[in-house]
C-alpha cells in the first residue's frame, strides 16, 4: 500500500451497463480506472469510456460556478443569486404568459445521475407547469408504452434472460457499440461469445452489418422503418403454423385470437416486399423460435425510434409470449431490484394520452409530451406557447429531431436556462446555467438500471472526493430552486432530504427488505458494507404474478395497437431516394463526449456510410465531400464508403457538430463531425406513440 494511495469503488454512470469500477486516487489525483473483478454484474468488464470519468472531472471546460449571459458573454455569478435570477424570471414569465408557458426538457443523463430521479419532480412540481419534454420519447417510449397498455405499469419492462437463452435475435440494437440498452448487462461481446460457446444462436436484423452483427450466426438487412412487417409476420406465421405455445399462461391473456386475426394479412410475402427479408426465412425463423426451448426476441433503437416504433415494441412482446419465452428462463424475466420493485400499486405506474399537446395535438406520456412537438410549442403564437425554457443534463439542439428549427425556436424563447455543467450547442442560448457536481463529487445509486438489468444486483457509491467548496448537487440545485420559487409565489415547500435518505426507506421497504423478506434483510448499511455490491441472483420467473393491470390480466390486443395495425397495413411510405440512419460507437456518447482528447482521437468517426453501389450511381467518390438534404435541413459532410451498409441506406451518428460560437467545448470543437439532426425531421414520427422517428429518414446525398 503507497501512502496516501485510496481506492474507491464505483459505478459508471456513463452508460446503462452501470460496471463497477476501482477508481484509485492519491488527494485530488485520479491515478487509474480500472474495471472492478468483484462487482457482482461486470467482473472487471470496462470499455474505453470509463476512463473518462478522469477527463470530465479535469476538464477546464467543466463548469463549476453558475454562469449568467450578461451583454452576449458569459460571467460567473454567486449561487444566491443565480436562484435569486432564476425564480424570478420564471415567476414573472408564467404570471404574463400563464404556468405552462415554461417548459421542461430532461436529457438522458438524469436517469444516470440519481438525485435528478428523486428530486427531479420536486422541480416541476414548484414551478407547476404541464408543459414536460424529455429524451424518452426520441427513444425508448414504446417499451414504457407496451409495458402501461399490456401489463398496466410502464415499467413493467420484461428483460431478455441473456445468461440462460439459446437463441437471442435482436432488432435494431448494436449492443456491441451501446453496451446495451433497456438491457443493462455489462460485456455485451463476453455474454454473446458465451451464448455460441454454448450452441446458442445469435440472429441480427439490422440495416447496416455492424460490430454485433459481425458476431451473429445470421444478419438480414432490413429496410428501415419496416421491422413492423417482419415482426408482424412472424406473429402470423406462428399462428398459421399452430407453433404458439402459450398455454402455460392459462387464463391470463386476454385478446389472443384478435391478434391472429389483426395479422391475417400481414404476411411473410407482404414483409419481404417490404423489408426485403426473405419470406422463408421468416417463415423459418418464426419456427425456430418456437421450437427452441429458450429463445427470445429483443428489440432496440432501430425499431423503437422509427415510423412504427409503438406496434414494433408490441409485437415483439407479443412474439416473446407465444414462443413462450415470457417470464420463462432464458426467455423474458422482471426484474426484482432492491429499489422501487415494479408491481401492483408501485407507484409511476405512468399515463398515456390523458391530454394532448396544443398545436399537433399528440399524445401525453407519464406527464410528458412528445419532443417533435417542442419547437411548434414555442413557435406558434396563441394561448398556451412556450416562453421559456429549462433544460436539466440535455442536449436537445444536438438531439431532437430537425434541430435546426428547433434552435430557430430556442432564440425566440423570453428566458432560457439549463441545469448543466457544458456550455454546449443547447445551454450556450441559455441565460443563465447552473452547473452541479461532477459525478465523481456525489454518491450514486443506479435507480433506473438495477430494473433493467439481466441479473439481481444492488450497490451504493459514496462520492469519490468532496465537492469543491460551494458546489452543489443536481439534487441540492433542485431543492435550492424550488424553496426560491414557492417563496416567490407565496406557497409552502419542504425541501427533500438527501437521495441517500429516501434510498434508506425505500431499501427497508423494499423487496429484500426486513419486513418482506426476513432472510435476506437487506437494508442500506448492509449495502454500504459491500462496496463491490451485491450479487441478488439471476432474473426469476414470477412476472406473472405482478400484472400490474386492473384484472390481472395481459391485454394481448390493447385498442391502439389494433388501431395501428390498420395504418401498417395501409401504410404506402415510398422513400424516394435514400432512407438516413443512426450509429452509435463504443468511444462515443450522445452529444456529451467529445470534449476528451483520448476518446476523439484517431480516425474520424463521424462520416457518412454509403454503399459503394449508391455512390457509383451518383458518380461521387469515396472520401469525398457530400451534401445531404431532407425535407428538415441539410449538411455538408465526408462521405465513406462501405459494403457494411445495406444499398439504399446511409448512416450518421447523432450528437456531433459542435460549432455553436458560443458554446465552450474546446476540443470537441476542433472535431469534424456535423449535426445529423439538422436532418431529422420533427414531423416524421411514430404517429400511435408521438415518439421520434430519427431512423429512416428520406434524404439525398450529392456531390459537391
Ligand atoms: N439522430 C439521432 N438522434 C438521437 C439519437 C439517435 O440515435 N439518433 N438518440 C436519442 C437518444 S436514445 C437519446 S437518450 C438522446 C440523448 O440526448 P440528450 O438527452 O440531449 O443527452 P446528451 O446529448 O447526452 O446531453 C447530455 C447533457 O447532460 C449533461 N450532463 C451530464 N451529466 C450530467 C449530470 O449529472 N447532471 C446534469 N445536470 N447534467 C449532466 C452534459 O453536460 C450534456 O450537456 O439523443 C437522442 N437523439
Ligand atoms: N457508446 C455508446 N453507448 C451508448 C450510447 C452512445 O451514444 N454511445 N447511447 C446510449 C443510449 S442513450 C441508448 S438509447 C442506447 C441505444 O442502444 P442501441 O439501440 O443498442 O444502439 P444503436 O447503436 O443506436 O443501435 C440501433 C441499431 O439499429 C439499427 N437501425 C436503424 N434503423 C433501423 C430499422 O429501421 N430497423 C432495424 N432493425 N434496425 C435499425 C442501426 O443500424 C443500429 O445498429 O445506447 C446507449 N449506449
Ligand atoms: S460500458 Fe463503458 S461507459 Fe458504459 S458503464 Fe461500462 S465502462 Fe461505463
Ligand atoms: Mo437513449
Amino acid at each position: 500500500m503507497v501512502q496516501g494511495i485510496d481506492t474507491h469503488y464505483r459505478a459508471c454512470n456513463l452508460c446503462e451497463a452501470i460496471c463497477g469500477l476501482e477508481i484509485r486516487t492519491h488527494g485530488p489525483e485520479i491515478l487509474s480506472i480500472r474495471g472492478d473483478k468483484d462487482d457482482p454484474i461486470s467482473q472487471g468488464y470496462i470499455c474505453p469510456k470509463a476512463t473518462a470519468l478522469t477527463d470530465i472531472h479535469n476538464d477546464p471546460d467543466r463548469l463549476r460556478r453558475p454562469v449568467r449571459k450578461i451583454d452576449g458573454e458569459w460571467r460567473e455569478i454567486a449561487w444566491d443569486e443565480a436562484f435569486e435570477y432564476a425564480a424570478k424570471a420564471i415567476v414573472a414569465l408564467q404570471e404574463k404568459h400563464g404556468p405552462d408557458s415554461v417548459a421542461f426538457f430532461a436529457g438522458n443523463p438524469s436517469v444516470h445521475n440519481w438525485g435528478n430521479m428523486t428530486h427531479g419532480l420536486l422541480l416541476r412540481k414548484a414551478v407547476g407547469t404541464r408543459s414536460h419534454f424529455s429524451a424518452t420519447s426520441l427513444d425508448q417510449l414504446p417499451h414504457h408504452l407496451a409495458g402501461l397498455k399490456m401489463y398496466g405499469h410502464q415499467f413493467f419492462v420484461p428483460i431478455p434472460d441473456i445468461d440462460r437463452t439459446q437463441l437471442f435475435v435482436i432488432f435494431g440494437g448494436n449492443p456491441l457499440a451501446s453496451n446495451g440498452s433497456m438491457m443493462t448487462m455489462a460485456d455485451a461481446r463476453g455474454k454473446l461469445k458465451a451464448l455460441r460457446t454454448r450452441d446458442g444462436e445469435l440472429v441480427v436484423f439490422d440495416p447496416r452489418r455492424t460490430e454485433t452483427a459481425a458476431v451473429a450466426d445470421e444478419h438480414y438487412f432490413v429496410k428501415p422503418g419496416s421491422d413492423a412487417y417482419v415482426l408482424t409476420a412472424i406473429i402470423h406465421e406462428l399462428f398459421a403454423e399452430e407453433l404458439v405455445r402459450c398455454e402455460y399462461l392459462g387464463g391470463v391473456l386476454k385478446h389472443v385470437d384478435a391478434v391472429e386475426q389483426a395479422v391475417a394479412a400481414l404476411t411473410p410475402e407482404l414483409a419481404e416486399q417490404k423489408s426485403g427479408v426473405p419470406a422463408g426465412m421468416i417463415r423459418q425463423l418464426a419456427r425456430r423460435l418456437s421450437e427452441t426451448e429458450r429463445a427470445v426476441v429483443y428489440g432496440r433503437m432501430g425499431v423503437s425510434v422509427q415510423r412504427f416504433g409503438a406496434l414494433c415494441q408490441w409485437a415483439i412482446q407479443v412474439i416473446n409470449i407465444l414462443i413462450g419465452a415470457f417470464d420463462r428462463q432464458g426467455g423474458t424475466l422482471l426484474t426484482t431490484p432492491a429499489f422501487d420493485s415494479v408491481q401492483k400499486g408501485s407507484r409511476g405506474a405512468g399515463s398515456f394520452d390523458r391530454f394532448r399537446s396544443r398545436v399537433r395535438g399528440l399524445p401525453e406520456h407519464g406527464g410528458e409530451l412528445p419532443a417533435v412537438t417542442l419547437a411548434e410549442e414555442i413557435l406558434t403564437e396563441g394561448e398556451g406557447q412556450l416562453r421559456g425554457m429549462i433544460t436539466i443534463a440535455g442536449n436537445p439542439l444536438r438531439s431532437s429531431a430537425g434541430s435546426d428549427q428547433l434552435k430557430r425556436a430556442f432564440e425566440t424563447l423570453e428566458f432560457q436556462m439549463a441545469i448543466d455543467f457544458y456550455i454546449n450547442e443547447t445551454t450556450s442560448h441559455a441565460d443563465l446555467i447552473l452547473p452541479p457536481t461532477s459525478p465523481l463529487e456525489h454518491d450514486h445509486y443506479d435507480i433506473a438500471f438495477f430494473k433493467l438489468a439481466v441479473r439481481n444486483s444492488t450497490r451504493y457509491n459514496a462520492p469519490v472526493f468532496e465537492p469543491e467548496e460551494g458546489a452543489l448537487h443536481d439534487w441540492q440545485i433542485f431543492n435550492e430552486l424550488s424553496t426560491k420559487i414557492s417563496a416567490l409565489k407565496g406557497r409552502a415547500f419542504k425541501p427533500l432530504p438527501a437521495p441517500e435518505k429516501l434510498l434508506e426507506a425505500g431499501i427497508y421497504d423494499g423487496e429484500y427488505g426486513p419486513e418482506r423478506n426476513p432472510d435476506v434483510a437487506l437494508t442500506l448499511d448492509a449495502i454500504k458494507a459491500a462496496p463491490h455490491g451485491i450479487d441478488l441472483g439471476p432474473l426469476q420467473e414470477g412476472a406473472v404474478d405482478r400484472l400490474c393491470t386492473d384484472d390481472d390480466k395481459i391485454d394481448l390486443l390493447p385498442t391502439l395497437y389494433a388501431d395501428d395495425l390498420a395504418r401498417l397495413r395501409e401504410d404506402d411510405f415510398q422513400a424516394s431516394d435514400l432512407l438516413l440512419i443512426g450509429r452509435r460507437h463504443v468511444r462515443s456518447n450522445n452529444s456529451w463526449f467529445h470534449n476528451y482528447h483520448r476518446l476523439v482521437k484517431g480516425k474520424p468517426r463521424w462520416q457518412l456510410m454509403m454503399h459503394p453501389r449508391d455512390l457509383e450511381t451518383r458518380n461521387i467518390q469515396d472520401g469525398a465531400q457530400v451534401r445531404i438534404e431532407s425535407r428538415a435541413g441539410s449538411v455538408t459532410t465526408t462521405v465513406i464508403a462501405t459494403e457494411d451498409i445495406m444499398p439504399g441506406v446511409v448512416s450518421l451518428p447523432h450528437g456531433w457538430g459542435h460549432d455553436e460560437p458560443k458554446a465552450r467545448l474546446s476540443i470537441a470543437s476542433k472535431q469534424g463531425g456535423v449535426n445529423c439532426n439538422a436532418l431529422t425531421d420533427d414531423q416524421l414520427y411514430d404517429i400511435a406513440s408521438g415518439n421520434a422517428a430519427l431512423n429512416g429518414v428520406p434524404v439525398t446525398v450529392s456531390a459537391i
